[in-house]
């Protein structure tokens, strides 16, 4: 069946510097009027990373409550917040972001190398999470390195069960030094490996860096939905540093529009992702 595009933004992730990457959002203020933008452009989806005071990667579990609280005042999108956040934050940091409350969080399904760091991710970590959302009724988006996450993956749900909502979603991070490739092939190779996957598993696809456009299309093609922002992508085209995230989901929302399958709505994300509607 086709449907509309579910499209992600991820605006700031935790590895670029605010020195290097200027028009990168960093604060509260930053970060909910790019979220604003992001919204009335077609994301609906924000995938969370913050940072403190002196714009290094953060997850205080106040700063992280007061961003959901302020993404949730200002906008309808769904807020994920990141439970990776940075290869060097320890696994209770990583857990207790479920604390601050929100509708949706990430959960990596396995370690992968991450250009010269590692980004681990422990079999009972992973269980960790899974378990804890399900218990919150935070529903996850599990983020997907490699062909194998998927295996990982199919081994989570059928010993513990379906995650809060009961609909499975995937996000393919295609390109990191490390995992699999920003490739159609990759991209074609993990379409295959969802079907088996629960019934109506959906998936989303970000490539990292020059990866942007070819995962774009090929997971257009092949009934995905689209996760871009700046934590993936900071140069736009050869030679052009990213202007802003915005620049990146109008890219985005133009080729969902021209595959005729146009950006849904924060709403219409919350059904096809099993969460609850807002009240
Ligand atoms: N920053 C990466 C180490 C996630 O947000 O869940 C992990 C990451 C994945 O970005
Ligand atoms: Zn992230």
């Amino acid at each position: 069946m086709t449907t509309g595009t579910l499209i992600t933004v991820a605006p700031t992730g935790a590895e670029s510097a605010k020195a290097d990457v200027p028009a990168l959002p960093v604060t509260l203020d930053e970060l909910v009027s790019t979220a604003k933008e992001c919204e009335a452009l077609g994301a609906a989806v924000i995938h969370v990373h913050i940072r403190d005071g002196e714009a290094r990667p953060t997850l205080d579990l106040g700063r992280l409550r007061d961003t959901v609280a302020a993404l949730r005042e200002s906008t309808d999108l769904v807020v994920q917040l990141s439970s990776g956040g940075a290869v060097t934050d320890p696994e209770a940091a990583r857990l207790a972001v479920l604390d601050a409350g929100p509708e949706m969080a990430s959960c990596t399904m396995g370690t992968v190398n991450f250009g010269d760091d590692v980004f681990l991710n422990r079999w009972e970590f992973v269980v960790g999470l899974h378990t804890r959302m399900q218990e919150r009724g935070v529903v996850p988006e599990y983020e997907i390195f490699d062909l194998g996450h998927l295996t990982a993956l199919q081994r989570l749900l059928g010993k513990y069960g379906l995650p809060a909502g009961g609909h499975v979603h995937v996000d393919f991070v295609m390109g990191v030094p490390g995992g699999m490739p920003a490739t159609a092939e990759a991209l074609v190779a993990c379409r295959q490996a969802v079907r088996d996957l629960p019934d109506g598993t959906t998936f989303s696809a970000t490539g990292i860096g020059r990866g942007t456009i070819p995962v774009i299309l090929a997971s257009l093609s092949a009934g995905g939905h689209l996760r871009v922002g700046m934590e993936d992508t900071v140069t736009y085209a050869k030679g052009r540093p990213v202007e802003s995230n915005m620049q990146l989901v109008a890219r985005a929302v133009a080729f969902a529009q021209l595959a005729q399958r146009p950006p849904v709505t924060p709403a219409e994300a919350r059904t096809l992702l099993g969460i609850p509607a807002r009240s």
